[in-house]
Formats: C-alpha cells, structure tokens, sequence
C-alpha cells in the first residue's frame, strides 16, 4: 500500500479526527469569545470570518516530504503543526495584535510559537501572524495535547494570500521570476492601503 494511502486510512479513525476536530473547535469558541468581547470594547466588529480545517492526507504526505520526514502518521503529528488549522481574518491590520494579545491571555491555551509574517514578511509577500496553541484534550483517564495552527491576517492579506495561493504558492515549480515579482509588489502595496484604511478609521474614530 502507498505511504499516502496508509496515511489516508489512519487519518480517517474517528477517535483520531475527533482529536483534532474536538481541538479545533475549542479554539474557534474561544475565538468567538473574544471576538465578542473585543468588538464591545471597540464598538465595530474586529473578526470578519473564521475557517477551520482539518489539513488532507496527500497535503499532509506533501508537506512531511518537503521537511525531510517520513510520510507516517507518527511522524505527522510530531513534526506538523498545522493539522487542524483556523485562519482569523480581521478587518483592520492592527486588529491582529487585538486577537492574537487576547489569544496569549488565554489560561488553558499554551503558546506552542509565534510567527510574525506581518512585521516581517515572506519573501513571496505573504504576510499573516501564525500561533501554534496547545490544546488540552481530557479522555477519560488521559489528557493529550493538540497542537492547532491560527493564521491571524487582515481582510487585504486574505485577499492577497488567496489569490497568490491560486496563482503562484501551490504551484509544483514555483513561477516566472517576474511574476513573483509582480505579485510580492502587489503585497507592499495593499499593506499600503490597509495603513491608510485604518489612518482613516482613526481619524473618524477622533
Ligand atoms: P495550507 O494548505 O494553507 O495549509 P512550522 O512547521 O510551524 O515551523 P510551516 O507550517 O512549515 O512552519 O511554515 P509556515 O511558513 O510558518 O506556514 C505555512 C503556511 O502559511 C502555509 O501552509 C500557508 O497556509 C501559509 N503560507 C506561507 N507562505 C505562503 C505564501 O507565500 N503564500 C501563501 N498564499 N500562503 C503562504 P501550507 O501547509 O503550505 O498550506
């Protein structure tokens, strides 16, 4: 049997999704919380969308091979940090401190790593805060903690991030130089924007 297919069929035990999903869907609540709480406090809405999903067998096999790693389900789940996922998207840049301050304030989340693509962005444009949490799951007699992956990224990085993902990120060989190129200064120039959107909410906020 082909090392994906195992892996495929080992993904699909329910006490396994059931982890992950159990996981993740502790962190999309705690989410909602804070949206809630945030958006009183700010009187707008600071969250505009929250997708969860739990990552596939053949991206997952994809990604353990790019990291040098053998496509095993044991190997997936130690090396992977992004099996369950859920990507914030905001509708101001400095939102995501917002979210990702109220994340760190979290008593039974624990702060795996911290990724700032915002103040330092990807080569390719990509710009995003990733958290790695730890999720404590309790089964009975044993507690286990699963690893979820939060993107947190503005409203204009979701867009841009889409569309690369469409035009250039998931594509085997990469792309033309001039078109990364291109669409790494399109990136520059939509954070451009995005400052400039939330000037203008402060100035009316003033
Ligand atoms: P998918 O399908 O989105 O899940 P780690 O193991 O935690 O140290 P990791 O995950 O190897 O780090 O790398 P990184 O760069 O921190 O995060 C990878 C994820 O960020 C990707 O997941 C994408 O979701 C997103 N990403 C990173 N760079 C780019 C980019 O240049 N363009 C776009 N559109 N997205 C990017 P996956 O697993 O590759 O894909």
């Amino acid at each position: 049997m082909k090392a994906e297919e195992l892996l495929r069929n080992r993904l699909q035990s329910p006490m396994l999704r059931l982890r992950y999903t159990g996981a993740m869907g502790q962190v999309e609540w705690k989410l909602k919380m804070v949206n809630a709480d945030l958006s009183m406090r700010q009187n707008r809405q600071v969250i505009r969308s929250m997708t969860g999903r739990i990552k596939d067998a053949d991206s997952i096999a994809r990604k353990l091979r790019k990291k040098g790693k053998p496509v095993t389900l044991e190997a997936a789940r130690e090396c992977l940090n992004d099996i369950a996922g859920i990507r914030v998207v905001c509708y101001f840049c400095d939102d995501i401190d917002l979210v990702a301050e109220a994340l760190r304030r979290q008593q039974d989340l624990r702060i795996v790593k911290e990724k700032d693509y915002v103040r330092q962005p990807k080569r390719s444009g990509y710009q995003s805060v990733h958290m790695i949490v730890g999720v404590p799951i309790c089964y009975e007699r044993w507690t286990e903690e699963i690893r979820v992956e939060i993107q947190i990224r503005s409203f204009a990085m979701d867009y841009w991030a889409e569309l690369d993902t469409q035009m250039c990120y998931k594509k085997e060989h990469g792309q033309a130089e001039h078109v990364e190129k291109k669409i790494s200064g399109y990136s520059a120039i939509l954070a451009g924007v995005d400052n400039q959107m939330l000037e203008l909410r402060r100035s009316i906020e003033r």
